[in-house]
């Protein structure tokens, strides 16, 4: 069975996506296309290879019969107009993180879903794909370092554009920590607490970078993760766990060692794109699978995505209060167990 894909969005993640729908994934075909620049989009497909549909409007595409699966990479403000628009199609839709950019717009999607009475949403959340990740998870499911006690995490940008504001910082950045954090140690945000330190010459006025977000977890862990947008320097995703009677750190990606010229050097990513391209085949495979089997049973929910959002609010507000903020997470709907 070969799924018929529509995709919402033709920026940098939505070809890139494309790319591995088309050429690289076994399952699926991207048949129709939506972008509000339709020149660049049609531009992007002719480069790709393909012959997709172009369609003026997305809930054109999202309706078209020849369409079986939605998968969303426009801006992360209309990813809810266009997800509800999916399942109240009946179709199965994988949306680019963030689900919607408040907890009450995921709320509504997780409603939506749950009233449709089948699982049909996936979120882009793709870490927990990730092999460096899962070799960090596995350390501490097998008890390699005791308890996990406290985290220290990177997610450093080389640079973003103009457009980019401060509680992107949390609602577009650290939204994948809060996913994948919450994955790794099993566990939910209690609080967060969000400080400024000096700012960097190279962030815009309207930027406050870097940041230093605090959480909290029910099992009492605290996580202190440095968000830096403007690093200059790569791609630099870290994440260290202290336990009990050891040290966990996520694994560096691979990059040849090198000597020479007095030197002894290895590369930094620079490229997001990079970093996590073997997760990105992954998550999307999975969502294939998902739709072929009808059972929903890999990846993050809507639910995942809502968890993620009733934390990131919290940020949002520590962000602007400078005050310790309550997470308060509710319990999961059995819809949702695994
Ligand atoms: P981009 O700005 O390159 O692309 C967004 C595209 O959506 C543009 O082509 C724009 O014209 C189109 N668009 C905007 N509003 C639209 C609408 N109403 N209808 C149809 N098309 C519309 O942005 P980028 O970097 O591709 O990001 C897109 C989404 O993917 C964002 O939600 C972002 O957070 C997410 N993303 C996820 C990553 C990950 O690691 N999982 C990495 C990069 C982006
Ligand atoms: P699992 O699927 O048995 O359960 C993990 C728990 O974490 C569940 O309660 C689930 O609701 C939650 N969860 C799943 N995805 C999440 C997310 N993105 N954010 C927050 N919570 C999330 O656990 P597992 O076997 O460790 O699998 C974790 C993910 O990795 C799954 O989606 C799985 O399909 C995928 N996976 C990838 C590979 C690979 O080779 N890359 C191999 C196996 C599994
Ligand atoms: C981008 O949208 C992503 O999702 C990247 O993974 C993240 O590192 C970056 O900060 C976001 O803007």
């Amino acid at each position: 069975m070969t799924v018929r894909i529509g995709v919402i969005g033709t920026g940098a993640i939505g070809q890139e996506h494309i790319q591995r729908l088309s050429k690289k994934l076994v399952g699926s075909q991207v048949v129709a296309i939506n972008d509000i620049n339709e020149t660049a989009a049609k531009t992007a497909v002719n480069r790709i290879g393909i012959d997709a549909q172009f369609y003026a409007n997305a809930h054109d595409l999202i309706k078209a019969s020849d369409v079986d699966a939605i998968v969303v990479t426009s801006w992360g403000p209309t990813h809810e107009e266009f997800v509800l628009a999916s399942i109240a199609a009946g179709k199965p839709v994988f949306c680019e993180k963030p689900l919607a950019v408040t907890a009450a717009g995921c709320k509504k999607i997780v409603d939506a879903e749950i009233k449709h009475g089948k699982r049909l949403v996936q979120v882009g959340f793709m870490r927990p794909f990730d092999s460096t990740y899962r070799q960090l998870k596995s350390a501490l499911d097998n008890d390699e370092i005791g308890q996990p006690l406290l985290l220290n995490c990177k997610h450093f940008n080389p640079e973003v554009g103009d457009s980019y504001t401060t509680d992107m910082a949390i609602v577009d950045t650290l939204i994948h920590e809060l996913d994948v954090l919450r994955w790794l140690l099993d566990d939910d945000y209690t609080s967060a607490r969000v400080i400024y330190p000096r700012k960097t010459s190279k962030a815009s006025s309207h930027l406050m970078d870097p940041q230093i977000v605090i959480l909290e977890t029910k099992k009492g862990i605290v996580i202190n993760t440095e968000i830096f947008v403007n690093c200059q320097y790569g791609y630099d995703i870290q994440c260290e766990v202290v336990g009990e009677t050891g040290i966990a750190s996520l694994p560096e990606p691979t990059q040849v060692p090198f000597r020479k010229g007095g030197n002894l050097q290895r590369a930094i990513l620079v490229d997001w794109k990079k970093r996590f391209i073997d997760a990105y085949d992954v998550e999307l495979q999975a969502f294939i699978n998902n739709i072929v089997t009808g059972n929903f049973t890999e990846g993050a929910s809507a639910w995942d995505g809502y968890a993620a959002a009733v934390a990131a609010d919290a940020c949002v507000k520590a962000q602007q209060t400078g005050n310790v903020e309550a997470i308060v997470m509710p319990a999961t709907p059995s819809f949702y167990k695994k």
